[in-house]
Order: structure tokens, then C-alpha cells, then sequence
């Protein structure tokens, strides 16, 4: 059948199995927004690009579908450049789709003309220019491909405006992708799987480093079974929370720069790593020349490329995490570490002597505090918290302890404040069934918080926790530590929260004392729409522990023991 490229674009999409897609008009995109009407597909209207391409990457990472993204040429596609490189950092599937100036005006400076092909070169795994309608369903067919096959990442596919009103034979056999473009997946030999079985079999102070990777291939069940096997304990990257039960008793929690103190000094104290789907990010190892002096390593990894990359390791599994660990499991000798888990034991009793919840009440809202409650709150229920990034993040991912894969969705990666608000919408638009809350700082809110008007304008309920301790907190606390507390541009003001979200019709309450902390996340849960709490914590906390950038990993700054550090202290 002869169809327009604007037609063949939809029908291609919603091969692929789309029904979702973030947007925002304007003209070099205007043929496509046209022919979506005819199509069954539900178009968010964002508020700022950048928030269509973190709802995009939010909907991928809560269902592990591709996300889809859409703007018009010029301003509109910048705009998308920053939740581009968030999803590619985090290696999450989006594709965007933006529109292009008439093929035979590019490169005469047009009106709304950008090279966004070459702009966002090196922040995806593949860019397309469509300058012809009959190559239209190929490059959706490759675009979804590319973005899920191997390492997942983000995929842009630029389509001029002729190419959308031209028109062409459409055949979705045709266009079948080019199988060079599969990104075929490494099988690693059965030689390397015996290796790394003998590594384990004879380590008496293991450690698993579970990352993205468990939740992106799925392998929470054989990752449990490693564990649980082999008596080996359990931690996680920021982005790997939620891969291995934060009740089950060999999690330890999160490792690295905020990582809990007894999870670093196990990880300096390990004979073994076995690091699942991580990429030994420096977030994660602090100086890597003293990381995990006495352990053998085994690193199983999808990605050729992160083998020997930061950390040079003793068996590297090339593969998809799942088959690897069904092949490793049957030939790893099951037993238990009793020893080492009770010295771990004794280094976490320490720490939660130090523990923000093990003090008394002292009147004061901590963010800690307000993170746990929550927690306390929907732990039984089917809930997605979506953070931003700063304190408030870290905090998250130490007192908000998480039992489900992809219940903790964060851009850890890019670091990209403004993240949460648009992905906790496009979570919220992947699994409408569970309960989304975003968890942001006063910052990071006033970087997207124009999204609030898409939460209502579509009826999309999420719940946003608004952790607002009127700084910029986590650079304010680089300066308090590294920088004599000179706290130039921190302290952050903003407007008042509660009458805010009601001028954009959303149910809203501030919350200053702990004591009230439950009845308002009761009723921002049982209001039937989109809801806003704005926590006014304490304003000078700081999280620890901290591993001071660069720093050996077991150089952690401590919580002074037991006093807080506060603005009144
Ligand atoms: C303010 C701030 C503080 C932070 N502090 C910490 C911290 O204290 N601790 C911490 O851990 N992080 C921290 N981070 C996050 C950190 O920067 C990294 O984003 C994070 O450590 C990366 O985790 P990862 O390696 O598991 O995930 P990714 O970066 O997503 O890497 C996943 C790896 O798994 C591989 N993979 C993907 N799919 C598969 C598959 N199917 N099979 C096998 N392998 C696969 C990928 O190729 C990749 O190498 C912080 C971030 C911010 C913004
Ligand atoms: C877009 C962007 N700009 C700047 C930064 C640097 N940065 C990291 S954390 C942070 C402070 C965040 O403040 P807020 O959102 O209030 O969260 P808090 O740390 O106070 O919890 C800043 C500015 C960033 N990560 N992203
Ligand atoms: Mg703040």
C-alpha cells in the first residue's frame, strides 16, 4: 500500500508494539503529529522536551519497553539532548523522533535547522537522517533493534519534512532491519564459566556486585540463587538497588561513595568480587589503585568494552547476565560463609550506633527521617519511587529499602536534576496499576517542575515528595567538607511549594514536624490524583558516610558518633 512517510512512521511504531509516546509540536514535525490521529497511540504533551525524553526513559525503565520521545527540528530537538545522554549513560531504550527542515534546505541555516544528528552523535548508540519516506520503516525497524539489542541505549532518528509528506509502497517485510545492526549477544566459553565456578568454590570472603545489568536482564532469580547457593553476600550499585531483596539477610546494601560503611569495608575485605551487570563506575571504587586490594575477580558483563576498563579482572563472562549465571549455578558448590558474614554483622552493628534513625527525636525533620516513613508507608504495595539527584537520592537509596527490581528508578550515570518529576510520569504511564512517587530536591524540582501541568492535564497520578531543604544540598555539602563551608551559590530559594501545586490544580500540604509526616503521605495516597508534600527538612544535613572523590574506598567520612551536625548543633 502507498502511504506518506508521516503514515509509515505510525505504522511502523505501533508494529513495534508502541502505544506511548512524550511530545511536543511544532512545524518541521507538524506532517507526523497530523497522521497520528489515525493511529492508536497516545501522545503525552510535555512541557519542555527534555521532559518528554526523561518520561521516555522513566516508561523504559519501569516496564523494560522501549520509551518514545517526539519533537520538532531545531529548539526542540536540543532541548532533548540532556535526556538523551541521561538514558545513554544509564544505558536505557529510548527512541526519539524528531523533525528536520526540507531535505533540500539542509545546511542553508533554515529556520529551525540544527544538525541534531551530529549534536547527539556521541550520546547514542545510533542516529539516523530520513531524508526519503521509503527509508522510514527501516530506520524505526533498526532504531528498536539497536535500542534493545546488547547493551540497551538511546536511538534518534531525525526525518525531514518532505520525507514525511512524500509518499512511497510501504512493506514492513522490506524493511526488515539489516542483521549487521543486531548487536549480537557474546556467549563466553564454558572454559571461562569453570574458571570463575573454581574462583568461587574456594573463596571464603566472596562479595556479589549486583548492577543495572541484574534488572536488565532479568536475572533477579539466578542472582538469588548465587547468592543463597554459595552463602555469598550481596551488594548493589545505586542503579542495581532492587536486582537482590533489600529484606533478604545476605543484601548488605548499597556499596561506593554513600555506600554504608560495613558494604565498602567488606568490599576492601573480600577475597572475591563477583561483580554482576556493573560497570566499576568511579562512583563505585573510589581510587582504584587501592580498590579491593586482596580479591580475585570475576566480572560478568554484556559489554565487551567495560571488561578490564577501570578494574582489570581475573575471569571476564562476556554475555548476557541471565544464561551466564543458568550456566555458572550448577557447576558452583553450595556452602555458607558463616565467618565472614558475622564480621560483616559486626561492622554494620557499629554503623547503626551511628545510624540518623538511632537518634532520639530532637525535633528536627530529617530527610532520612521523611525517606523511611515513606517507605514504612507502601513498602507492602506495589510502588516506584523515581528520585532526582542530590542528597534526597542518596538518602533514598540508604533508607527507602528496596524488595522489587525497577521500584527505584534514577538517573545515576549523568546526574541529571530535573530527571524525576517527567520520569516518575512516564513510570506512571508504563505500569498504571503501581503507586509512583517522585522523591526531589527543592533544586531539581525547579528544573522541571512545569511537568506538574502534564501530571493533570493527562490524569496522571503521581505523588511528589519534595525534599526541600532550601540549598542545593549536595553541592553545599562538597563546600562544607571540601570548600570551608564557603557556600558560594547554594543557598536556594524558592516559591512557596503548597500553592504552587495548587495553582496547577494538585492536592498539596507542607509537612515541618515528623509527627506529621505519616498523615500526609496517608492523604497524598489517598487523594485520587496527582499529590505534592513539601518536606521542609533540615537545612545544613549531610549524608554519610563519604568517600571523599578519589579517596580509598575504606576512607570513609563518618557520621560523628552520636552527634548530628546541624545548623543549630
Ligand atoms: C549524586 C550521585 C551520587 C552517587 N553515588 C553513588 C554511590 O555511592 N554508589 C553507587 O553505586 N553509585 C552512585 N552513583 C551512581 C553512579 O554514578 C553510577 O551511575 C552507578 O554506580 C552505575 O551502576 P551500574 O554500573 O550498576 O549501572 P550502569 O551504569 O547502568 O551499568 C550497567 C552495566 O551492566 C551492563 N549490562 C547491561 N545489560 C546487561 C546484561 N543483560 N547482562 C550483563 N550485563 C549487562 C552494561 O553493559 C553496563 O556495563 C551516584 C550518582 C549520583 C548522581
Ligand atoms: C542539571 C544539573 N545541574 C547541576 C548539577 C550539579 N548538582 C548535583 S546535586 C546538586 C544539588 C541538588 O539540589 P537539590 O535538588 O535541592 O537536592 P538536594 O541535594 O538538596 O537534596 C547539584 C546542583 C546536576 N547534577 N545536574
Ligand atoms: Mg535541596
Amino acid at each position: 500500500m502507498t502511504l506518506t512517510g508521516a503514515r509509515i512512521l505510525w505504522e511502523s511504531l505501533v508494529r513495534e508494539g508502541v502505544t506511548e509516546v512524550f511530545g511536543y509540536p511544532g512545524g518541521a514535525i507538524l506532517p507526523a503529529y497530523d497522521a497520528m490521529l489515525e493511529y492508536p497511540i497516545r501522545h503525552t504533551l510535555v512541557r519542555h522536551e527534555q521532559g518528554a525524553t526523561h518520561m521516555a526513559d522513566g516508561y523504559a525503565r519501569a516496564s523494560g519497553r522501549v520509551g518514545v520521545a517526539i519533537a520538532t527540528s531545531g529548539p526542540g530537538a536540543t532541548n532533548m539532548v540532556t535526556g538523551i545522554a541521561t538514558a545513554m549513560l544509564d544505558s536505557s531504550p529510548i527512541v526519539c523522533i524528531t523533525g528536520q527542515v526540507g531535505s533540500r534546505l539542509i545546511g542553508t541555516d533554515a529556520f529551525q535547522e540544527i544538525d541534531i544528528t551530529g549534536i547527539t552523535l556521541p550520546v547514542t548508540k545510533h542516529n539516523y537522517l530520513v531524508t526519503r519516506p521509503d527509508d522510514v520503516a527501516a530506520a524505526v525497524r533498526e532504531a528498536f533493534l539497536i535500542a534493545t539489542s546488547g547493551r540497551p541505549g538511546p536511538v534518534l532518528i531525525d526525518i525531514t519534512k518532505d520525507a514525511q509528506q512524500g509518499s512511497c509502497e510501504f512493506s514492513w517485510e522490506a524493511a526488515s532491519p539489516d542483521p549487521r545492526h543486531r548487536r549480537d549477544v557474546p556467549v563466553p566459553p564454558e572454559s571461562d564459566i569453570s574458571k570463575a565456578a573454581a574462583l568461587i568454590a574456594t573463596a571464603r570472603r566472596p562479595v556479589i556486585l549486583a548492577g543495572h545489568g541484574v534488572l536488565v536482564s532479568g536475572a533477579e532469580t539466578e542472582l538469588r540463587a548465587l547468592a543463597e547457593r554459595t552463602g555469598t553476600p550481596v551488594a548493589a550499585t545505586l542503579l542495581g538497588i532492587g536486582g537482590f531483596p533489600a529484606s533478604h539477610p545476605l543484601n548488605l546494601g548499597m556499596m561506593g561513595m554513600h555506600g554504608e560503611a560495613w558494604v565498602n569495608l567488606a568490599i576492601q575485605q573480600a577475597d572475591l568480587l563477583i561483580a554482576c551487570g556493573m560497570r566499576f563506575d568511579d562512583r563505585v571504587t573510589g581510587n582504584l589503585k587501592t580498590y579491593a586490594p586482596h580479591a580475585r575477580k570475576i566480572h560478568i558483563e554484556i559489554d565487551p568494552s567495560e571488561i578490564n576498563k577501570n578494574v582489570t579482572v581475573d575471569v571476564a563472562l562476556v554475555g548476557d547476565l541471565r544464561p551466564v549465571l543458568e550456566r555458572l549455578l550448577p557447576l558452583v558448590p553450595s556452602g555458607t560463609r558463616a565467618d565472614w558474614l558475622r564480621e560483616i554483622a559486626t561492622a554494620r552493628g557499629d554503623s547503626a550506633v551511628r545510624d540518623i534513625q538511632s537518634l532520639p527525636d530532637d525535633g528536627h525533620l530529617y530527610a532520612a527521617h521523611v525517606i523511611n516513613d515513606l517507605w514504612r508507608a507502601t513498602r507492602d504495595d506495589d510502588c516506584i519511587v523515581v528520585t532526582d539527584v542530590g542528597q534526597h537520592q542518596m538518602w533514598e537509596a540508604q533508607y527507602y529499602h528496596h524488595d522489587r527490581p525497577r521500584s527505584l528508578i534514577t538517573s545515576g550515570g549523568l546526574g541529571t536534576m530535573g530527571f524525576a518529576v517527567p520520569a516518575a510520569i512516564g513510570a506512571k504511564r508504563a505500569r498504571p496499576e503501581a503507586e509512583v512517587w517522585a522523591v526531589v530536591g527543592d533544586g531539581g524540582f525547579q528544573m522541571t517542575m512545569c511537568e506538574l501541568a502534564t501530571a493533570v492535564q493527562e490524569g496522571i497520578a503521581i505523588k511528589v515528595a519534595v525534599i526541600n531543604n532550601g540549598f542545593l544540598g549536595m553541592v553545599r555539602q562538597w563546600q562544607q567538607f571540601f570548600y570551608e563551608r564557603r557556600y558560594a551559590a547554594t543557598p536556594l530559594s524558592g516559591p512557596d511549594f503548597v500553592k504552587l501545586a495548587e495553582a496547577f490544580g494538585i492536592h498539596a500540604q507542607a509537612v515541618c514536624a515528623r509527627a506529621d509526616v505519616d498523615e500526609a503521605i496517608g492523604a497524598a495516597r489517598r487523594h485520587d490524583g496527582p499529590a505534592l508534600i513539601d518536606f521542609r527538612v533540615e537545612q545544613e544535613d549531610t549524608v554519610y558516610p563519604m568517600v571523599p572523590a578519589g579517596a580509598d574506598l575504606h576512607a570513609m567520612i563518618r557520621r560523628p558518633n552520636p552527634i548530628v551536625e546541624t545548623a543549630s548543633d
